[in-house]
């Protein structure tokens, strides 16, 4: 359950240590749930709307907003530099709009240090890419999440696995905040491994009985 910034539960000594926010926007926001969640070093993700001025944006009325992923990620170990490279060389940032704004390159940031780095990999982009880079660019204002079908959206598509996982979150607003269950979402649409999580799982600053009880969860889990 997340009360404010406190996340109770299995994953409760994961979080409350020094974090950083990154907002993308590179298309359909279930992909990039997928592929930032799988990252060692991202504590949650959540998909949502930003970008725009539409009020209380939902996936069927999102208005001007774009269709984001909000990462919240340990800088200690992966690195907002790292995050950027993979958001540009995921996606095409110079697409023709397409039904409106909803699947726009879009970036906001949280930082003075986040905007300065932004500049340095664009550059470094636009000269691999040989042209400029249009993606929308500005400091944050607003992230509305989306609605809870659309979070872990492809680890959605397994009830089996929803049902064994329900035994260490028990609801679903513990499952959303997860970074097991975005490294479980990213594995299901084949990014990262079961080894190199087991490895993670590891370092988790967690009970070892609970990191226990998630390696052998994920190695004997049916879907
Ligand atoms: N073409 C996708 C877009 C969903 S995404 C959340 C679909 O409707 O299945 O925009």
């Amino acid at each position: 359950m997340e009360k404010g910034q406190t996340i109770v539960g299995i994953e409760e000594g994961l979080h409350g240590q020094q974090e950083e926010t990154a907002l993308f926007g590179m298309g359909c926001y279930w992909g990039p749930d997928s592929r930032f969640g799988s990252l060692p070093g991202v504590l949650r993700t959540r998909v949502g709307f930003a970008g725009g001025t539409t009020e209380q944006p939902v996936y069927r009325n999102m208005g001007d907003h774009t269709e984001t992923v909000e990462i919240v990620f340990r800088p200690s170990v992966i690195s907002y530099e790292d995050l950027l490279h993979v958001f540009w060389e995921n996606h095409y940032p110079n697409r023709d709009e397409y039904k409106g704004r909803q699947y726009i390159s879009l970036i906001r940031y949280f930082s003075e240090e986040q905007k300065e780095t932004i500049g340095r990999v664009k550059q470094e982009m636009e000269d691999r890419l040989g042209e400029p880079i249009e993606t929308d660019i500005a400091p944050f204002a607003s992230f509305t999440p989306a609605e809870e079908p659309h979070q872990k959206y492809y680890l959605k598509r397994y009830p089996k696995a929803l049902e064994q996982l329900s035994a260490l979150y028990p609801e679903e607003s513990l499952l959303t905040p997860s970074a097991y269950a975005a490294r479980l979402n990213g594995l299901v649409k084949s990014f990262g491994s079961k080894e190199e999580l087991t490895i993670e799982i590891r370092t988790w600053p967690i009970p070892a009985a609970d990191q226990t009880k998630l390696i052998d969860q994920l190695h004997s889990m049916k879907w």
